[in-house]
């Protein structure tokens, strides 16, 4: 159960892979199909955000999930994917990166992979497309955007696509699988908790829509929002938002 079966559609040019497996999750493709191609015209992040996709400098990837999970915990397939990219960057590259929550894997503070989840209805049932995107070499990210980074950086070379690609879809298979087992959502969040700095104790402010909150982390739900402890000692728990991390007072002083 659960067991997905990838099988992998190349193109050269698509304006975003998550469109192309949007459609054909809509005509009824199986869960599993993955859609990667050399160079996306319009790739985007949240809200409509830009993610930069020139040709043959990163991986650009999206995968079709039809999951058999309660609808409360499907915001876990993000953090799902986070942990298959960790552990695929880990085995195809020996890169050690962080996970930010809800979205990004970092490396050196930097951001090396962004995840977008999106619902999709289809006439088999509510479908969900995950895509990412890793930037594999420099030429991936415009020089200006200096919270980006890639797997060529400090005259390392650039890891083979196909190896990563490989490397991922597997990771992404027992991930999905271990999602769907009785207690796999917890294990989902203690995976995700020990692959993250972000997870526990970490300084940071959380912009959700108009608002901005400071606080530390304190762990995540089990449908995997952000447990927030502000400044007053509330916990507020978050369920969207871009989080940023902030250097601590006596950190900063001693600097
Ligand atoms: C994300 O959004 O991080 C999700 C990115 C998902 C991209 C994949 S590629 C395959 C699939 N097809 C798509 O069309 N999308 C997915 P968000 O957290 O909103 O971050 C977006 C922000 O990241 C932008 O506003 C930029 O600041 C920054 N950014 C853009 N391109 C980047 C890149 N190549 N590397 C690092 N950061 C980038």
């Amino acid at each position: 159960m659960a067991k997905l079966n990838p099988q992998i559609l190349r193109f050269d040019s698509l304006s975003s892979t998550n469109d192309e497996a949007a459609r054909q999750a809509a005509e009824g493709a199986a869960e599993g199909v993955c859609v990667v191609a050399a160079e996306q015209t319009a790739g985007r992040g949240r809200l409509q955000r830009d993610w930069a996709s020139p040709k043959d400098a990163g991986l650009y990837f999206s995968i079709i999930l039809r999951p058999q999970l309660e609808q409360s915990v499907w915001p876990l397939l993000t953090l799902t994917a986070a942990v298959a990219v960790h552990d695929a960057l880990l085995n195809a590259c020996a890169v050690e990166t962080d996970i930010k929550w809800p979205n990004d894997i970092l490396l050196n503070e930097k951001k090396l992979c962004g995840i977008l989840a999106e619902t999709v209805e289809t006439s088999l049932g509510r479908a969900v497309v995950v895509g990412i995107g890793i930037n594999l070499k420099k030429s991936s990210f415009p020089s200006e955007l200096d919270v980006a980074t890639s797997l060529d950086t400090a005259g390392e070379q650039a890891p083979d696509i196909e190896v990563v690609l490989a490397a991922l879809v597997r990771a992404l298979e027992s991930r999905y699988e271990q999602l769907h087992q009785s207690n796999g959502p917890d294990e989902i969040v203690r995976e995700w908790s020990v692959r993250s700095s972000f997870a526990e104790g970490k300084l940071v402010r959380v912009n959700e829509n108009d608002e901005t909150l400071i606080g530390t982390t304190r762990g995540l739900e089990r449908d995997g929002a952000l447990r927030l402890e502000t400044e007053n000692g509330e916990i507020r728990i978050i369920r969207a938002g871009d989080v940023t991390a902030l250097r601590a007072a006596a950190e900063q002083s001693s600097r």
